[in-house]
């Protein structure tokens, strides 16, 4: 990461100057519209997430590359296939979600000077009764990858549950005690024997 840091500033540099340099027609793509609205509460699932940009969108090399959508719920759970589709200025992709909370959707795009730009858009999932919950995964799904879920279909999670945080915290609470008792004992024996 430390030795990353340098090239991200030149990055980060070149494109200040790029934009400073250059007409606005080349600046980078902004955020004009997005599903769900930044801060928003969602009752109902839309069908696709998106987020649309001042700009048309730069897909040079027609299979996606640099642009993603991933939604992600208060746990770090993952939501949807990964796919994402590209139409003029509109990056999208097929909406799911889990149990009702707050999420957040991030996304990148390449700009039109050909610069990627990414951000995230905080909302919160409250569904009514009939809505169908999908299943999350534990990272970032990738189009057509494994860890993708078919419609219908569920993927186990990969979750700590309660039971087992409680066993794991009963097993180390009944150590802790085991030697608190062993140290009592002992201190005991020792006063005693002095
Ligand atoms: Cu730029």
């Amino acid at each position: 990461v430390i030795r990353a840091l340098p090239a991200a500033a030149v990055a980060v540099i070149a494109c200040a100057v790029v934009m400073a340099t250059s007409a606005p027609a080349e600046a980078h793509n902004y955020l004009v519209d997005s599903t769900p609205v930044d801060g928003s509460t969602l009752t109902e699932l839309p069908e696709q997430f998106s987020v649309t940009t001042n700009e048309p969108l730069l897909d040079l090399s027609g299979d996606g590359a640099g642009f993603a959508i991933e939604v992600v719920d208060a746990h770090g759970m993952f939501y949807g296939d990964g796919c994402v589709s590209i139409t003029d200025a509109t990056l999208a992709t097929g909406a799911a979600l889990g149990a009702a909370g707050d999420y957040r959707m991030l996304w990148q795009l390449v700009s039109e000077d050909g610069h990627t730009v990414s951000g995230e858009i905080p909302f919160r999932w409250d569904p009514a009764d009939t809505e169908v919950a999908s299943t999350g995964v534990d990272t970032a799904p990738t189009c057509g990858g494994e860890a993708l879920a078919a419609p219908g279909e569920s993927v186990a999670p990969r979750v700590v549950s309660l039971a087992d945080v409680l066993w794991i915290g009963g097993a180390v609470l009944a150590i802790i005690l085991a030697a608190a008792v062993t140290f009592l004992v002992l201190s005991r024996q020792n006063r005693r024997q002095g």
